[in-house]
């Protein structure tokens, strides 16, 4: 019952979250992907993400994120002081004055005159370990706006905004604007994740220095651990997938429920089911997920938790 009890507690906070997450109006800036998500063979994926301003430009980014998603997991968070900092991101700044800002974790590209006409030259790197190319966009792809009327100026934007912030819960990856950033029209900057889970349905929202002025919508980007066929929920098929798979050794994948990439399906991997059941990516703004409306599918669940167990015992 104690199980049972823990379940329908998530479920409700589950559907209160679902309740205060308002449907919101779509709109530009857009978060798309820059390809198709890459599997790197180590236990990890990438994803590389565009984002794109307002094609009338006059955007006020406040902030932008990434949510519904583990983001405390990803892998490529800088070193040393800058852990929890997602800085592997390219703008027209990183590309126009490379050596003075937040290059510790930023590609960047040589012999471009920021007072020039443009920067066809590839991207080169700082010497930093960490630093990577960006073979997705040429430097001379990014805009920004520039408010007083020059590329010399130093307040270009999206010059300031900073490095992507693993937000507390460690549920959201979030981009925050120094100012209320003027975004331009096109291509603003590119940003890249590492992180172990494969490819499912996760959000992405913004919002702007008007109110009204709020942008959501879905994006693929890493799964939520317990959804075993990726269907971006984690519901009584993603629980039935891995009660099949409960108790292999090795060799288990993803979708026998191994989801801490141990090659078993142990306890562990039960309990992070159990920590996500519920959770759901299915529509435009769902932040809080869309759980199971039943209130039988705890019961459900609690049925077949017993089963589990009884096949632990034997075992
Ligand atoms: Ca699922
Ligand atoms: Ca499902
Ligand atoms: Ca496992
Ligand atoms: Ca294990």
């Amino acid at each position: 019952m104690m199980i049972g009890r823990k379940l329908t507690a998530v479920l409700v906070v589950g559907l209160l979250l679902a309740f205060s997450s308002t449907a919101l109006a779509s709109g530009p800036p857009d978060v798309v992907l820059a390809e198709a998500p890459t599997d790197l063979g180590d236990g990890n994926w990438e994803y590389v993400y565009d984002v794109l301003g307002n094609p009338s430009g006059g955007t006020h980014i406040v902030n932008f994120g990434l949510s519904g998603f583990n983001a405390s997991q990803i892998v490529n968070q800088c070193p040393g002081g800058w852990s929890g900092t997602l800085h592997q991101k390219w703008d027209w700044a990183a590309g126009h004055s490379p050596a003075s800002w937040e290059r510790d974790c930023y590609g960047s590209y040589a012999n471009c005159n920021p007072y020039g006409s443009g920067c066809t030259d590839p991207w080169i790197l700082h010497g930093q370990s960490w630093a990577i190319d960006n073979p997705w966009h040429d430097p001379g792809d990014y805009n920004a706006v520039f408010p007083y009327g020059s590329k010399k100026s130093s307040y270009s934007f999206p010059w300031f905004i900073y490095g992507g912030v693993v937000a507390g819960d460690g549920q959201s990856l979030l981009f925050t604007a120094k100012n209320q950033n003027r975004g331009p029209a096109g291509l603003i900057l590119t940003f890249r994740i590492v992180h172990p889970n494969p490819a499912a349905t996760i959000n992405w929202s913004n919002h702007s220095f008007y109110g009204s002025d709020v942008g959501s919508g879905t994006v693929t980007g890493p799964a939520t651990a317990g959804d075993c066929d990726l269907d971006s929920d984690v519901d009584w098929l993603d629980y039935q997938a891995l009660e099949v798979g409960f108790g292999m050794t090795t060799g288990a994948t993803w979708g026998d429920g191994d989801f801490d990439g141990d090659g078993d399906v142990d306890w562990a991997d039960y309990q992070a089911l159990e920590a996500s059941f519920g959770k759901g990516t299915s529509g435009v703004g769902a932040l809080g997920g869309n759980p199971v409306a039943e209130p039988a599918a705890a019961l459900l669940f609690g049925v077949g938790l017993t089963q589990i167990l009884v096949r632990r015992r034997r075992k």
